[in-house]
């Protein structure tokens, strides 16, 4: 079938929106026709050229949600009609990863998902007879994609698509980082790097599990008050101080219970360690760094019984678990409506990255239904 899509031909170029030719699913896969996806600080990772696992020419995204519209032979949990959040982290249910109870990290589709494409290795996106590599098993900036059973996860159908696609990245990764991952306990303080969509979910979810203090640092003033709406209680900006770690760990009595890096700066990640409290503090790693970059800090942080982890979309099992999300978001108790911060059509997509770049938006949600 014929349908729009917006295609990085090699990194560091605008995205171009044109029609493409998207094949129909194959056994264990299904069509789903896109009404909504967030761009997030990965895709432009991935066209800044500094992901190890780009691949060009490519249809990006990764935070959507859509309308089943075909099942491939052998699909059993999903219908057309149904409502589905596409999955970066699958959850097949059988394999050692899904079945150790300690990770969300499903094993059975990563290998091909790198290589940019389905299980059996071949792509279902092409322009004029030439192959596009899919993205993250989920390339959403486009009309529809195609993508297996065990990549969707299927939700209730009175939740706003052009809302609940937040769920397909950044929202869930932030508070499940603070639930899941960490697991905050009522009382704690928390410090948050980098206050985009990513640590605003994160003080999302220090909220909803309990904590008293939640610093937020961001070198932009102007994300300041979203963060303070949301439940941020403290600010730092790190051009008004020389040490920011030390000014945290002044700011509370020797340091925080949890941070979180929600930047990809691999300096940052090591001044989110150097904040925590001796004794128990945590940190946990959600940015992505650059392919080649490396984390350091002195072992000394560790011996004295700091933690160190890290999170991919925030620990959580996306089948299981998304659907109690949208729950959440239909109840008020997650905020969803509030990180969109502009919604346009595909055709405008490379604004949404103007304004990301700028430091001017929190998420944008482009619009995919005709
Ligand atoms: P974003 O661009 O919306 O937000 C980043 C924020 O960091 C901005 O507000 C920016 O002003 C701030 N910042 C930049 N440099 C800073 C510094 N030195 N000190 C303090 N603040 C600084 O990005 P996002 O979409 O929120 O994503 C954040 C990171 O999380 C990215 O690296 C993204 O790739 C990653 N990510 C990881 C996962 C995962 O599963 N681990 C999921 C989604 C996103
Ligand atoms: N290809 C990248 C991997 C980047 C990465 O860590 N991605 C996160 C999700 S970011 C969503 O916005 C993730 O899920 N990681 C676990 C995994 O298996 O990829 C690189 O840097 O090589
Ligand atoms: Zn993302």
């Amino acid at each position: 079938m014929k349908i729009q899509a917006a295609v990085c031909f090699e990194p560091n170029r605008p995205l171009e929106v044109t029609e493409i030719d998207l094949e129909g699913p194959k056994a264990g896969e299904v069509l789903v026709r896109l009404a909504a996806t967030g761009v997030c600080h990965t895709d432009a990772y991935t066209m800044s050229g500094k992901d190890s696992e780009g691949r060009f020419p490519v249809v990006l995204g990764h935070e959507g949600a859509g309308v089943v519209e075909e099942v491939g032979p052998g699909v059993t949990s999903l219908q057309p009609g149904d409502h589905v959040i596409p999955l970066y982290t699958p959850e097949c249910r059988q394999c050692r990863y899904c079945l150790s109870g300690k990770t969300n990290l499903c094993i059975t589709l990563r290998a091909t998902q790198g290589q940019g494409v389905m299980p059996d290795g071949t792509s279902r996106l092409s322009l004029r007879g030439q192959k596009l590599h899919h993205y993250m098993g989920t390339s959403t900036f486009a009309e529809a994609t195609v993508l297996p059973e065990i990549a969707l996860a299927k939700i209730r159908k009175d939740a706003a698509l052009e809302k609940v696609c937040l769920l397909g990245c950044g929202v869930t990764t932030g508070i499940g980082a603070v639930l899941r991952t960490a697991k905050v306990e009522p009382g704690s303080s928390v410090a948050v790097f980098g206050l985009g969509g990513i640590g605003l979910s994160v003080i999302q979810g220090a909220v909803m599990a309990g904590a008293e203090r939640i610093i937020g640092v961001d070198l932009n003033p102007g994300k300041f008050e979203l963060a303070r709406q949301l439940g941020a209680t403290d600010f730092l900006n790190p051009k008004d101080v020389g040490d920011v770690a030390q000014a945290i760990v002044d700011l509370t009595d020797g340091g925080v219970d949890y941070s979180f890096e929600c930047i990809g700066n691999v300096d940052v990640m090591g001044q989110a360690l150097a904040c925590t409290a001796r004794g128990w503090g945590t940190s946990v790693i959600i940015g992505v760094a650059a392919s080649g970059q490396e984390i350091h800090a002195r072992p000394f942080l560790l011996v004295t019984g700091r933690r160190w982890m890290g999170t991919a979309f925030g620990g959580v099992k996306g089948r299981t678990e998304l659907p109690r999300f949208v729950d959440r978001y239909m109840s008020g108790r997650i905020k969803l409506d509030e990180m969109v911060t502009a919604t346009m059509p595909l055709s405008d997509i490379n604004r949404a990255f103007d304004l990301m770049h700028r430091g001017e938006s929190i998420r944008s949600v482009i619009r995919l239904g005709r």
